[in-house]
């Protein structure tokens, strides 16, 4: 298997969990984030308000997961990280985006889940410059493939072109060559006959 990249809105993915790009409080934001929590209905804002409060206001420090479900979204769990704010990429940034992405995987192994899929963690209101997030989710994300075998499909999603040119680029610099080489695992067709969708 490769590392996918699709185009579109993660929300309507039928996976066994997408992660949502959230905030320390867990009590929702925007961006994809707000995406999530209207797909999922009223339920996950509940369940995230019963999450523990590890310090004021803090439900998951930046770089952790937390696993909620997925309610009325296709997926059936919701993990939620914090990316980190960009700054100046001296403040532990790559590190933590990193943190993101491998603890989601861990995660997933943990929970016996076959497929994951990942929106751009931190592209959005937290700043962080594309094409520098790309390359970190590209090398954590081939680097647990080439180590784990669960989950089977990692999905980086894009929502927009730009996004989706840089995952390509990353990928490739990653070690992962383009290209059909695999038929597609059972079930894979989640979005069947998307324009942007490609497999690597
Ligand atoms: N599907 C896939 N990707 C999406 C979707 C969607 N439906 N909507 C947006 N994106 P952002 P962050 C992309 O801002 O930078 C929230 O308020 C978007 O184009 O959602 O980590 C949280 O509560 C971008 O590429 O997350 C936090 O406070 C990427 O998702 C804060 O924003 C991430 O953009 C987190 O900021």
């Amino acid at each position: 298997m490769k590392i996918e990249v699709w185009q579109g809105d993660i929300t309507t993915l039928a996976v066994d969990a997408i992660v949502n790009a959230a905030n320390e409080s867990l009590l929702g934001g925007g961006g994809v984030d707000g995406a999530i929590h209207r797909a999922a209905g009223p339920a996950l804002l509940a369940e995230c308000r019963q999450l523990p409060e590890l310090r004021p206001g803090v439900r998951c420090p930046t770089g952790e997961v937390v696993a909620t479900g997925g309610y009325a979204l296709p997926a059936r769990h919701v993990f939620h990280t914090a990316g980190p704010v960009w700054q100046d990429g001296q403040r532990h940034e790559a590190a933590l985006l990193a943190n993101c992405y491998w603890k989601s995987l861990q995660l997933a192994e943990k929970l016996d889940l076959m497929s994951i899929a990942f929106p751009a963690i931190s592209c959005g209101i937290y700043g962080y410059p594309v094409h520098q997030a790309a390359r970190i989710a590209a090398t954590e994300t081939v680097a647990w493939q080439r180590s784990h075998s669960q989950p089977r499909r990692i999905i980086l999603v894009a929502y927009n072109t730009a996004t989706f040119q840089a995952y390509q680029q990353a990928l490739l610099a990653a070690g992962q060559s383009s290209g059909d080489d695999e038929a597609p695992a059972p079930g894979a067709a989640f979005v069947p006959g998307h324009p942007a969708s490609a497999s690597f």
